[in-house]
């Protein structure tokens, strides 16, 4: 598969204002390369999730500017406990997880390289704190954020570059669920981090194949840090998902205002209704869009017309939620070894971390 975003490696001796400038450059090269394709992969799955039945749509779909803006704030809205939950776990835990996988490396000397590179970065909120370990631990430290959403990346850089001006960035606009990530070789460990529960949102098999992915791109004795949501009780996870404010909604329901706005489609809002349940067979909350009426609905450049029946849903988002069981079994399948767990004191939430190879 062809590589189509550039990275670069913003080296140690630019001044800040060189290295903030050659991040953006990066990101706005990147930006450029990914509305084409965007738009592409947006059709290809509007077609194939809104012709389907049940219909759906990949939730990668969400995370555009508005997208991304919404579900910053989902994160501190008082339902949302994973991201606060997993915040506090690395604040009493970031070193101890740096040394851990730090330690399996052969070479541990400050003068031994360390890269953080992480799946689904986001504006990276969480991140400074492993970042802040690392440098505990390495004067060689590289930070490599993926996401699929360049306006999140760019604040990203910039609070990482702010906070931390040693750390060298490489910042990489990718989808890495229809483009897997393709990882420049390096001397020294790699940590791959993918925090923030982004897991769930893959069925157990589409799981393991991010992770063999990931695992495919690191060496022997670098290591995985997996964040996972665990089950607990019902009115708990389904608050997360439906808040009294209606974020969440208002998140759900910007997949149709961005058709709406990149593909050209006459979606009303206004006609559909957020909907989130708990699936205890499957252990996952899901999300639907419930059409409120009778609708057709057309996407002009997807050449799709659409007709609703009242009723009807469109499925948007899975978000599984773990035991330590599942874990040990996803981990387990693709080749990680568990070296360490951390949890907060109800167990809602578990940080773990994996040796590959
Ligand atoms: C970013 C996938 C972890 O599943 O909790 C938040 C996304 N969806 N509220 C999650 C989300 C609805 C979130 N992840």
């Amino acid at each position: 598969m062809a590589t189509y975003v550039q990275t670069v490696d913003i080296g140690h001796f630019a001044t800040a204002e060189e290295r903030e400038a050659l991040t953006r450059e990066a990101l706005t090269r990147q930006a450029l390369t990914r509305q084409a394709l965007t738009r592409e992969a947006l059709t290809r799955e509007v077609r194939r999730g809104l012709s389907a039945r049940p219909r759906s749509l990949s939730p990668w779909m969400f995370y555009d500017a508005e997208g991304s803006r919404l579900f910053e704030r989902i994160t501190t809205l008082p339902e949302y406990y994973p991201t606060r939950t997993e915040r506090a776990i690395l604040a009493g835990h970031a070193d101890a997880i740096v040394a851990r996988s730090h330690n399996a490396a052969l070479h541990r000397d400050r003068s031994s390289p360390l890269r953080l590179v992480e799946l689904g970065a986001g504006t990276a909120s969480k991140t400074c704190m492993l970042l802040e370990a690392a440098l505990r631990v390495s004067d060689d430290v590289a930070y490599v954020p993926v996401d699929v959403c360049p306006d999140a990346l760019e604040l990203a850089c910039q609070n990482v570059a702010c906070a931390l001006p040693e750390v060298r960035m490489q910042p990489i606009v990718r989808n890495y669920v229809t483009h897997p990530l393709q990882l420049d070789p390096f001397d020294g460990t790699t940590l791959a981090l993918y925090i923030g529960t982004s897991i769930g949102n893959f069925t157990p098999e589409e799981a393991r194949l991010i992770l063999r992915n990931l695992g495919s791109q690191l060496q022997i004795g670098d290591a995985l840090l997996l964040g996972t949501d665990m089950v607990k009780d019902e009115p708990t996870l389904l608050a997360a998902y439906d808040d009294r404010e209606q974020i969440t909604a208002a998140f759900n329901l910007n997949i149709l205002h961005r058709l709406n706005r990149e593909l050209g489609a006459n979606f009303d809002a206004a006609c559909f209704r957020h909907r989130a349940l708990w699936n205890s067979v499957e252990s996952r909350i899901e999300m639907h869009l419930e059409s409120a009426q009778e609708q057709r609905i057309s996407i002009e450049h997807a050449d799709l017309d659409l007709h609703f029946l009242q009723g009807e849903t469109i499925h948007t988002e899975n978000s599984y939620k773990f035991t330590d069981k599942s874990i040990r079994a996803l981990l387990g399948d693709v080749g990680f070894e568990i070296r360490g767990a951390w949890k907060d004191c109800r167990g809602w939430y578990t940080l773990t971390l994996a040796c590959f190879g």
